[in-house]
Protein backbone atom coordinates (compact mmCIF):
# COMPACT_ATOMS: atom_id res chain seq x y z
CA UNK A 1 0.00 0.00 0.00
CA UNK A 2 3.13 2.39 1.58
CA UNK A 3 4.61 1.47 -2.04
CA UNK A 4 1.82 1.66 -4.27
CA UNK A 5 0.99 5.56 -3.29
CA UNK A 6 3.95 7.51 -4.89
CA UNK A 7 3.47 5.72 -8.31
CA UNK A 8 -0.73 6.64 -8.23
CA UNK A 9 0.65 10.14 -7.41
CA UNK A 10 2.79 10.06 -10.57
CA UNK A 11 -0.04 8.42 -12.60
CA UNK A 12 -2.41 10.65 -11.53
CA UNK A 13 -0.35 13.76 -12.48
CA UNK A 14 -0.53 12.31 -15.99
CA UNK A 15 -3.77 11.74 -15.97
CA UNK A 16 -3.79 15.16 -15.31
CA UNK A 17 -1.71 16.62 -18.13
CA UNK A 18 -3.59 14.47 -20.39
CA UNK A 19 -6.78 15.79 -19.96
CA UNK A 20 -5.33 18.99 -19.59
CA UNK A 21 -4.31 18.49 -22.94
CA UNK A 22 -7.77 17.20 -23.98
CA UNK A 23 -9.44 20.70 -22.43
CA UNK A 24 -7.14 22.74 -24.23
CA UNK A 25 -7.44 21.46 -27.47
CA UNK A 26 -11.38 22.00 -26.87
CA UNK A 27 -10.56 25.11 -26.43
CA UNK A 28 -8.53 25.53 -29.48
CA UNK A 29 -11.64 23.89 -32.02
CA UNK A 30 -15.21 25.27 -31.30
CA UNK A 31 -17.31 24.80 -34.28
CA UNK A 32 -20.20 26.36 -34.41
CA UNK A 33 -23.14 26.09 -36.18
CA UNK A 34 -26.39 28.30 -36.93
CA UNK A 35 -29.35 27.27 -39.04
CA UNK A 36 -31.19 30.34 -40.64
CA UNK A 37 -34.43 31.14 -42.66
CA UNK A 38 -34.83 34.30 -44.50
CA UNK A 39 -36.85 36.14 -47.21
CA UNK A 40 -36.38 37.36 -50.99
CA UNK A 41 -36.47 40.99 -51.00
CA UNK A 42 -35.24 41.84 -54.28
CA UNK A 43 -33.09 40.39 -57.09
CA UNK A 44 -31.82 41.10 -60.47
CA UNK A 45 -34.21 40.83 -63.38
CA UNK A 46 -32.10 38.22 -65.20
CA UNK A 47 -33.08 35.91 -62.53
CA UNK A 48 -36.75 36.44 -62.37
CA UNK A 49 -37.11 33.73 -64.51
CA UNK A 50 -36.21 31.09 -61.54
CA UNK A 51 -36.67 33.14 -58.52
CA UNK A 52 -39.33 35.65 -57.02
CA UNK A 53 -40.41 37.68 -53.72
CA UNK A 54 -42.18 35.32 -52.45
CA UNK A 55 -39.72 32.73 -52.08
CA UNK A 56 -37.99 32.02 -48.68
CA UNK A 57 -34.58 31.20 -47.63
CA UNK A 58 -33.16 28.37 -45.33
CA UNK A 59 -29.51 27.45 -44.70
CA UNK A 60 -26.87 26.14 -42.29
CA UNK A 61 -23.34 27.78 -41.53
CA UNK A 62 -20.87 26.13 -39.46
CA UNK A 63 -17.70 28.95 -38.16
CA UNK A 64 -14.45 27.67 -36.69
CA UNK A 65 -13.72 30.16 -33.72
CA UNK A 66 -10.09 28.82 -33.79
CA UNK A 67 -8.82 30.32 -36.95
CA UNK A 68 -6.35 33.17 -35.69
CA UNK A 69 -7.00 37.07 -36.49
CA UNK A 70 -5.08 38.30 -39.28
CA UNK A 71 -5.86 41.96 -39.16
CA UNK A 72 -3.76 43.38 -36.46
CA UNK A 73 -5.91 46.07 -35.38
CA UNK A 74 -7.65 45.55 -32.67
CA UNK A 75 -11.16 46.73 -33.58
CA UNK A 76 -11.40 44.93 -36.69
CA UNK A 77 -10.52 41.39 -37.51
CA UNK A 78 -10.33 39.22 -40.87
CA UNK A 79 -10.90 35.29 -40.23
CA UNK A 80 -9.81 33.55 -43.58
CA UNK A 81 -11.28 30.25 -44.44
CA UNK A 82 -13.59 30.45 -40.86
CA UNK A 83 -16.60 29.20 -42.90
CA UNK A 84 -16.39 25.80 -42.13
CA UNK A 85 -19.90 24.29 -43.54
CA UNK A 86 -22.53 26.26 -45.54
CA UNK A 87 -25.62 25.27 -47.34
CA UNK A 88 -28.58 26.96 -48.57
CA UNK A 89 -32.05 26.71 -49.99
CA UNK A 90 -33.82 28.95 -51.80
CA UNK A 91 -37.05 27.66 -52.73
CA UNK A 92 -35.43 24.15 -53.82
CA UNK A 93 -32.58 25.96 -55.03
CA UNK A 94 -29.36 24.76 -53.00
CA UNK A 95 -26.03 25.86 -52.79
CA UNK A 96 -23.11 24.61 -50.76
CA UNK A 97 -19.41 25.66 -49.83
CA UNK A 98 -16.64 23.91 -51.06
CA UNK A 99 -14.50 25.26 -48.61
CA UNK A 100 -11.38 27.62 -48.81
CA UNK A 101 -11.83 31.15 -50.38
CA UNK A 102 -14.33 32.14 -47.49
CA UNK A 103 -13.98 34.28 -44.85
CA UNK A 104 -15.48 36.30 -41.56
CA UNK A 105 -15.05 39.98 -41.01
CA UNK A 106 -15.96 41.24 -37.52
CA UNK A 107 -15.42 45.47 -36.80
CA UNK A 108 -15.99 46.89 -33.95
CA UNK A 109 -16.88 50.67 -34.45
CA UNK A 110 -16.31 50.71 -37.81
CA UNK A 111 -15.26 54.09 -39.64
CA UNK A 112 -18.74 52.97 -41.30
CA UNK A 113 -20.31 53.79 -37.42
CA UNK A 114 -21.10 50.31 -37.59
CA UNK A 115 -20.69 46.81 -35.82
CA UNK A 116 -20.66 44.63 -38.52
CA UNK A 117 -20.41 40.67 -38.93
CA UNK A 118 -19.55 39.57 -42.48
CA UNK A 119 -19.26 35.84 -43.58
CA UNK A 120 -18.45 35.77 -47.23
CA UNK A 121 -18.35 32.36 -49.19
CA UNK A 122 -16.38 32.20 -52.54
CA UNK A 123 -16.50 28.81 -53.30
CA UNK A 124 -19.98 27.54 -53.92
CA UNK A 125 -21.34 24.41 -56.24
CA UNK A 126 -25.28 25.32 -56.87
CA UNK A 127 -27.00 24.62 -60.17
CA UNK A 128 -26.41 27.39 -62.87
CA UNK A 129 -28.94 30.00 -63.72
CA UNK A 130 -28.76 30.20 -66.89
CA UNK A 131 -25.57 30.80 -68.25
CA UNK A 132 -25.13 32.53 -65.12
CA UNK A 133 -22.50 30.25 -62.24
CA UNK A 134 -22.16 30.60 -58.58
CA UNK A 135 -19.98 33.68 -57.26
CA UNK A 136 -20.58 34.02 -53.54
CA UNK A 137 -22.89 33.20 -50.67
CA UNK A 138 -22.80 36.21 -48.19
CA UNK A 139 -24.29 37.03 -44.41
CA UNK A 140 -24.33 40.77 -42.80
CA UNK A 141 -25.23 42.00 -39.76
CA UNK A 142 -25.28 45.69 -39.28
CA UNK A 143 -25.54 47.70 -36.06
CA UNK A 144 -25.71 51.31 -36.34
CA UNK A 145 -25.96 51.93 -32.35
CA UNK A 146 -22.26 50.13 -32.24
CA UNK A 147 -23.47 48.00 -29.58
CA UNK A 148 -23.70 44.83 -30.63
CA UNK A 149 -20.08 44.03 -30.28
CA UNK A 150 -17.24 45.48 -27.96
CA UNK A 151 -14.48 43.98 -29.56
CA UNK A 152 -13.30 42.15 -33.39
CA UNK A 153 -13.16 38.69 -31.32
CA UNK A 154 -15.20 35.80 -33.16
CA UNK A 155 -17.93 35.22 -31.03
CA UNK A 156 -18.17 31.98 -29.64
CA UNK A 157 -22.35 32.60 -29.77
CA UNK A 158 -23.96 34.91 -32.58
CA UNK A 159 -25.09 38.02 -30.82
CA UNK A 160 -29.12 38.24 -30.68
CA UNK A 161 -30.55 39.36 -34.17
CA UNK A 162 -32.49 41.84 -32.72
CA UNK A 163 -28.96 43.83 -32.20
CA UNK A 164 -28.51 44.36 -35.62
CA UNK A 165 -30.29 47.20 -37.70
CA UNK A 166 -29.18 44.91 -40.94
CA UNK A 167 -29.40 41.14 -41.16
CA UNK A 168 -28.82 40.64 -44.82
CA UNK A 169 -28.40 37.50 -47.12
CA UNK A 170 -26.74 38.02 -50.44
CA UNK A 171 -26.04 34.98 -53.02
CA UNK A 172 -24.17 36.51 -56.09
CA UNK A 173 -23.95 34.46 -59.75
CA UNK A 174 -21.67 35.66 -62.79
CA UNK A 175 -21.10 34.82 -66.21
CA UNK A 176 -17.92 32.71 -67.00
CA UNK A 177 -15.59 36.19 -67.58
CA UNK A 178 -17.40 38.28 -64.48
CA UNK A 179 -18.69 40.91 -66.82
CA UNK A 180 -22.50 40.44 -65.84
CA UNK A 181 -23.77 39.88 -62.08
CA UNK A 182 -26.69 39.15 -60.74
CA UNK A 183 -27.92 38.80 -57.00
CA UNK A 184 -30.78 37.97 -54.95
CA UNK A 185 -31.29 40.06 -51.57
CA UNK A 186 -32.77 39.35 -48.81
CA UNK A 187 -33.07 39.16 -45.07
CA UNK A 188 -32.47 36.86 -42.77
CA UNK A 189 -35.27 36.50 -40.07
CA UNK A 190 -34.37 35.14 -36.46
CA UNK A 191 -32.59 31.98 -36.00
CA UNK A 192 -34.27 28.23 -36.07
CA UNK A 193 -31.69 27.15 -33.20
CA UNK A 194 -29.59 27.58 -30.65
CA UNK A 195 -25.70 27.66 -31.61
CA UNK A 196 -24.24 24.49 -30.75
CA UNK A 197 -20.86 23.90 -29.91
CA UNK A 198 -19.45 20.18 -31.78
CA UNK A 199 -15.67 19.11 -30.16
CA UNK A 200 -13.63 18.05 -33.20
CA UNK A 201 -13.07 13.92 -33.20
CA UNK A 202 -9.38 14.03 -31.73
CA UNK A 203 -10.62 16.00 -28.76
CA UNK A 204 -13.56 13.31 -27.83
CA UNK A 205 -11.14 10.95 -28.25
CA UNK A 206 -8.38 12.27 -26.29
CA UNK A 207 -11.04 12.68 -23.71
CA UNK A 208 -12.55 9.27 -24.07
CA UNK A 209 -8.95 7.63 -24.10
CA UNK A 210 -7.99 9.91 -20.69
CA UNK A 211 -11.48 8.80 -18.93
CA UNK A 212 -11.08 5.58 -20.17
CA UNK A 213 -6.96 5.25 -18.31
CA UNK A 214 -8.36 6.89 -15.39
CA UNK A 215 -10.68 3.87 -15.46
CA UNK A 216 -7.89 1.29 -16.12
CA UNK A 217 -5.93 2.94 -13.33
CA UNK A 218 -8.57 2.78 -10.94
CA UNK A 219 -9.04 -0.95 -11.05
CA UNK A 220 -5.45 -1.54 -11.06
CA UNK A 221 -5.00 0.24 -7.84
CA UNK A 222 -7.94 -1.70 -6.42
CA UNK A 223 -6.37 -4.99 -6.90
CA1 LIG B 1 -7.78 42.38 -35.14
CA1 LIG C 1 -19.22 48.27 -30.66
Amino acid sequence: MRSGKPKAVLVSFFVGIFLLIAIIQEGQASLITYNFTGNVDHLSPLLSGQFNTMQTLSGSLTYDTSVPDSDSSSDSAYYLNSIAALTFTIDGYTGVSLGAHNHTIIDNNSSMNSDMIAFEAHNISAPSIGTLLPDSFSLYFYDFSQSALSNDTFPEIMPDLSLFNVTQWEYVVKDTDGSILATIIGNITPYTAEPSQVPEPSTVLLIGTGLALVGVLRKSFKN
